[in-house]
């Protein structure tokens, strides 16, 4: 089995410089010798123009930036590696997807939306989950979203779209949030949103790192096998961390407390050697099914949910490499979903036929050059050989006088490979119909899914969207487009729109016609009935909610807990939870009222991790409080008190023993506690195992929503 990984680092170190040991030069290569003064016309003189050193380096450094992308600017990424762990070679020629344990390198780039390249990672947002394969028969993008569907079904609303999410023209605000007036103003006259909608309101939209995020294709794409048949496919990453989410007011906190609070738990995860995994499923649909479903396949605002079509896993990619250098991998990386290999092919969905244009288009005035592929990042592993020359920044010298096709000077090369030797070949669909601008009726069911959703979700992800409603709408000044977004929410539910109105002391209108809404009602839902033959309506779905996900398995690996720490603190508490949570590869930083040495109860010294001032509990997955602390000095500083308090707010697990455990159970919120809260983990004992095994179960639990004010109970 050939690994094709080890290549593609070949490649990549062609371009590739650390500076050490090197004398530094100019662009040129002239070897400076002062670098700290430019030219000048005696010690105090005017400066030189003929300075080349300075002016080289300033130019260069007035030129550093390229236009950020237009959407999803803020990203992070590695490189790692895709591996078959069930090859399909009946469904596909994909030659990346032929043999078990095949391995190809990958670039995956995850990334918010809307927010410019500086902004918060926990914005509430959509996030992309890019992922470039460097397979042997070219690059292959799989350009995807960690929410299955869209805000519209057609290309040609995007740019509106984007438009009304960014910042308003007149004034640059909000940064990278949907919470205000032209957002709310475009989706409410814009009904095909509401199944996106629902999941952006959900906790989707705030997750606890990209390494517990599934991914999507979201369209429906085509496999094609070497007999030329093809099959309809929807792609599926499944994290082997379980699907996890923050809470809203955790979110807002962090993004001060740490904006890259992503992008730094991609990065440490990957250094700490805890490589972030996910498998590939798909879902597969005979081509005849086609038009069997009371949904079209070729809507993009639409699932296939997995009780019709369960999943098949074929692989498992494994991010194991954080890039060398940001800007040259990160930020250069030019993804396409237009850049596909043999065996895989595009359906008609309208929003993937628009996306087909524009990727290429972007690129151009974002690298500035069609020779963007030449980029390190972006070459293929596969030789290419093509008659394309010349324009900006021209890497390769082709040789010879042959640039065109046919030819006799150039021995006929480069040739045409025929499908058996590897051409692609698009799939040999009959199209048969008139020119029109108009939209199938099959896609007309704007609310079932979405109610689908919002029926699959527990009564605690119910009462977050509620809340995530009430906050983005009562953001919007204009009261007549909170209405109509009320309007909208009663056709998914009408206790939905209840509880959003009531937070916005508002009433539900009666069903509005809007431009786009036209006919559009509960009764006429299921665009497709007519000809659907297979059952295709379910009324919720496990694998829709983040909390009963199937994907969620019991692990804390790299999961990070405060240790409270003060003098006095006992050595044996601290390194019983310590050695307990190294064993399952979650990480414990001590955290104290400064930094320094902090002397334990038998004399040894604790390193502090961070000090109140530099840490806060929303950067931690759960707290421990150990016995020996010096109590009263603690509970009166508001610091650890907050800490505390935002960590129970949050549903996290916190944890105490000996007498540590009285400032738990003297806390406010425990002591007026009513029912078991199984996230309050407290002991008399000290350094006990039970203890350290009860902790450890309760993070399993991720978070324990239950503790919330629940507006569905
Ligand atoms: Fe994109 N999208 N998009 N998009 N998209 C871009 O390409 C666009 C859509 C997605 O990490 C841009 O290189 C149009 C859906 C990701 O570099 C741009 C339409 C999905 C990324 C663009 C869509 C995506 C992009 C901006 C509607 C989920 C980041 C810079 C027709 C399946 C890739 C760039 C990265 C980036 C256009 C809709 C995912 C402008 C016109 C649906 C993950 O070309």
């Amino acid at each position: 089995m050939k690994n094709f990984q080890d290549e593609k680092q070949r490649d990549l170190s062609l371009n590739k410089s650390d500076g050490t040991n090197k004398f530094l030069t100019t662009d040129q290569g002239v070897k400076i010798n002062d670098d700290n003064n430019s030219l000048k016309v005696g010690e105090r003189g005017p400066s030189l123009l003929e300075d080349f050193i300075l002016r080289e380096k300033i130019t260069h450094f007035d030129h550093e930036r390229i236009p950020e992308r237009i959407v999803h600017a803020r990203g992070s990424g590695a490189h790692g590696f895709f591996e078959v762990t069930n090859p399909i070679p009946e469904l596909t020629k994909a030659g990346f997807l032929q043999e078990m344990g095949q391995t190809t390198p990958v670039f995956v780039r995850f990334s918010t939306v809307a927010g410019s390249r500086g902004s918060t990672d926990l914005a509430r947002d959509a996030r992309g989950f890019a992922v470039k394969f460097y397979t042997q028969e070219g690059v292959y993008d799989l350009v995807g979203n960690n929410i299955p569907v869209f805000f519209i079904q057609d290309a040609s609303k995007f740019p509106d779209l984007v438009h009304a999410v960014k910042p308003e023209p007149h004034n640059e605000m909000p940064q990278a949030a949907s919470a205000h007036d032209t957002f709310w103003d475009f989706i409410s006259l814009m009904p095909e949103s509401m199944h996106m909608i629902m999941w952006v309101m959900s906790d989707r939209a705030i997750p606890r790192s990209y390494r517990m995020m599934e991914g999507f294709g979201v369209h429906t794409f085509r496999l094609i096998n070497s007999n030329e048949e093809s099959v309809f496919v929807k792609f599926h990453w499944k994290p082997k961390l379980g699907t996890h989410a923050v809470a809203w007011d955790e979110a807002q906190k962090i993004s001060g407390k740490n904006p890259d609070f992503h992008r730094e738990d991609l990065w440490e995860a990957i250094e700490m050697g805890n490589f972030p995994e996910w498998e590939l499923g798909i879902q597969i649909i005979p081509s005849e099914d086609e038009n069997k479903y009371n949904f079209d396949l070729l809507d993009p605002t639409k699932i296939v949910p997995e009780e019709i079509v369960p999943i098949t896993i074929i692989g498992r990619m494994v991010l194991n490499k954080n890039p060398d250098n940001f800007f040259a991998e990160t930020e250069q990386i030019a993804f396409h979903p237009g850049h596909i290999v043999p065996g895989i092919d595009f359906t008609n969905d309208p929003l993937l036929q628009g996306r087909l244009f524009s990727y290429t288009d972007t690129q151009l005035s974002r690298l500035g050059s069609p020779n963007f592929h030449e980029i390190p990042i972006n070459r293929s592993i596969a030789p290419v050989h093509n008659n394309q020359r010349d324009g900006h920044m021209r890497q390769e010298i082709n040789k010879g006088r042959v640039s065109y096709h046919p030819n006799s000077l150039g021995g006929g090369c480069p040739y045409q490979a025929k499908i058996a030797e590897g051409g692609f070949a698009s799939f040999n669909e009959r199209v048969d119909a008139h020119k029109v601008r108009e939209r199938s009726e099959s896609f007309n069911d704007h609310f079932g899914q979405a109610r689908l959703f919002f029926n699959s979700q527990t009564a605690e992800e119910k009462s977050h969207i509620v809340k995530a409603l009430r906050f983005e709408l009562g953001k919007v000044e204009t009261t007549a487009i909170r209405i109509r977004m009320i309007g909208l929410l009663s056709q998914v539910d009408r206790q939905l729109a209840e509880k959003v109105a009531n937070g916005l002391g508002a009433i539900i209108p009666p069903i509005l016609e809007t431009p786009l809404n036209k006919g559009v009602s509960p009764e006429n839902e299921g665009g497709n009935q007519e000809s659907q033959t297979i059952e295709s309506t379910v009324e919720s779905s496990d694998a829709l909610s983040m909390v009963n996900n199937p994907t969620n398995s019991p692990t804390i690996a790299s999961r990070k807990v405060a240790i409270i720490c003060s003098d006095g603190v006992s050595e044996a508490a601290v390194k019983n939870l310590k050695n307990a949570l190294k064993k399952e590869d979650a990480k414990a930083c001590i955290v104290a009222p400064r930094l320094g040495s902090i002397k334990t109860d038998s004399d040894g010294d604790l390193s502090a991790n961070f000090s109140f001032l530099t840490a806060s509990s929303v950067l931690f997955d759960a707290i421990y409080v150990p016995h020996g602390l010096d109590l009263t000095t603690l509970e009166k500083n508001d610091e650890v008190v907050e800490f505390l308090n935002d960590a129970y707010k949050h549903c996290k697990v916190i944890g105490a023993d000996g007498k540590a455990s009285k400032i738990i159970s003297n806390s406010p919120f425990v002591s007026q506690m009513t029912d078991y809260d199984p996230g309050i983990v407290i002991t008399d004992e000290i350094a006990s195992a039970t203890f350290a095994q009860d902790f450890i179960t309760a993070m399993t639990m991720h978070r324990f929503w239950q503790r919330e004010k629940n507006l569905y109970n």
